[in-house]
């Protein structure tokens, strides 16, 4: 089979753990041909960002459209985009594809840091639904993601599973809904799409940085959607993956500190 190219447009994180350098790592664990569209420089480490530098909104469009134009791309997975301005940007470089020739375009509705600190204008947020949400293939929202979007608190199973249906009616595209925060003792996922909801479930291992998961998580469902796996597949071996890599998280004692950071390759 030919390796397949994927793109991941997001934010740099220096610490290596999230944003692009996560999407790369997990893309050639799955021997996909990784590519970038940088939309921020983040200069952070686990649990704390100290600056954000926005990538100038042309330089975002270049990259973008050298991909879409001289590669055969098979999947598009979006993080950090920072802005309205940016999503719009996106979608109109995605919508000028011919509709039969489009990548699978995973959303990962970045909002904020596992730290808690803001990774997007809040005015992005409506831009997502109005525009991002309508042409993805799947949406990988976490539980306070969810939350943003529908405007009240999800915080439970049950509520996750009414959530994810109410979003997959009002998007008509599947959604992912990540219960990893849950703490019920298993990581629970729930994915709907055409044909209902399918539960993915994982034992769920505390006192690991989370930082990076959701960025993991995302581009190991687009390689492998990349590699030719039907979504519900692709979820199923991108959640053993993610699961993994936390269960073998690096852990580092420097004269700073203790640092954890997801595995994203072993060997
Ligand atoms: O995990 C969310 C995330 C996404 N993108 C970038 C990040 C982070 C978290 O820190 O740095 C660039």
């Amino acid at each position: 089979m030919e390796t397949p190219v994927a793109v991941t447009i997001a934010g740099s994180d220096n610490s290596g753990g999230a944003g692009i350098q996560a999407d790369l790592k997990t893309f050639t664990h799955f021997k996909v041909y990784g590519q970038t569209v940088v939309t921020c420089i983040v200069a952070e480490i686990s649990g704390h960002v100290r600056s954000i530098q926005p990538v100038d909104s042309g330089v975002i469009r270049d990259q973008l459209e050298l991909s879409l134009k001289y590669f055969p791309v098979a999947a598009i997975k979006t993080g950090m985009l920072y802005s309205s301005e940016n999503i719009d940007m996106i979608c109109d470089a995605f919508e000028a594809v011919p509709q039969s020739e489009r990548p699978f375009l995973v959303v990962d509705p970045v909002m904020n840091a596992t730290s808690g600190d803001p990774l997007v204008l809040p005015d992005a947020i409506e831009r997502y639904k109005s525009r991002l949400f309508r042409i993805a293939g799947v949406v990988t929202p976490n539980l306070d993601e969810m939350s943003a979007i529908l405007g009240e608190k999800v915080a439970s199973l049950d509520s996750m599973g009414q959530a994810v249906r109410r979003l997959y009616d009002e998007y008509r595209v599947p959604f992912l809904a990540k219960g990893g925060h849950l703490q019920t003792g298993s990581a629970i996922d729930l994915l709907v799409d055409s044909e209902g909801l399918h539960e993915y479930s994982e034992p769920y291992f505390q006192r690991v940085s989370t930082h990076g998961t959701g960025c993991t998580y995302s581009a190991a469902i687009a390689a492998n959607v990349a590699l030719g796996l039907p979504l519900k597949a692709a979820v199923g071996v991108a959640k053993k993956y993610i699961t993994q890599a936390i269960v073998d998280s690096f852990h580092w004692n420097t004269g700073a500190g203790h640092i954890v950071a997801l595995r994203h390759f072993w060997g």
